[in-house]
């Protein structure tokens, strides 16, 4: 069976995306999904989750010496709102994902991304997108990692979205 990330450079690669507390506590979880939805990209796990601080120190662990690290954890955990986790299948998946949804410093991101266009601070972005391949392989499994927790489908019109010619 296929890898949980799918395959990389391939219409089964896939993404972990997750709108943040701040993102849901705002609304905004339906324009968020719309927008992977519209782009053609098909989603294959999501849920809402209150994560436990070892989960978020774990997904953030490559910035755990950074100064924003014990508030960024706070702000992920503390329950005031569920992160709505997602993971998102189909070309170019990764590096899209991260194009869509803009700069980290929402104050950097163009207009037209996702952080451009509904936030303005940088410790409340709304949004997490994988930074490549293989962040994504180790983030879906460390959210989606239990068996059927992502499901392979396809959509009737999957050919039409992903053809190569
Ligand atoms: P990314 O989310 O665009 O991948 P990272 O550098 O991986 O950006 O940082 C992870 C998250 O940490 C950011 O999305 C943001 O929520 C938070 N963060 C990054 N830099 C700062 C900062 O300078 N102050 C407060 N929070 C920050
Ligand atoms: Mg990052």
């Amino acid at each position: 069976t296929k890898p949980l990330a799918g395959i990389k450079n391939t219409a089964s690669e896939r993404t972990f995306i997750a709108v943040k507390p701040d993102g849901v506590q705002r609304g905004l979880v339906g324009k968020i999904v719309s927008r992977f939805e519209e782009r053609g990209y098909k989603l294959v796990a999501i849920k809402a989750v209150v994560p436990s601080r070892a989960l978020a120190e774990e997904h953030y662990a490559d910035l755990r010496a950074r100064p924003f690290f014990r508030g960024l954890v706070e702000y992920m955990t503390n329950g005031k709102a569920p992160v709505v986790a997602m993971v998102w299948e189909g070309k170019d998946v990764v590096r899209q994902g991260r194009a869509m949804i803009g700069a980290t410093n929402p104050l950097e991101s163009s207009p037209g991304s996702i952080r451009g266009q509904y936030c303005v601070s940088v410790g409340r972005n709304i949004i997490h997108g994988s930074d490549s391949f293989e962040s994504a392989t180790k983030e879906i499994q460390l959210w989606f990692g239990k068996p059927g927790e992502v499901i392979d489908w396809e959509p009737a019109n999957w050919v039409w979205t992903m053809a190569e010619n």
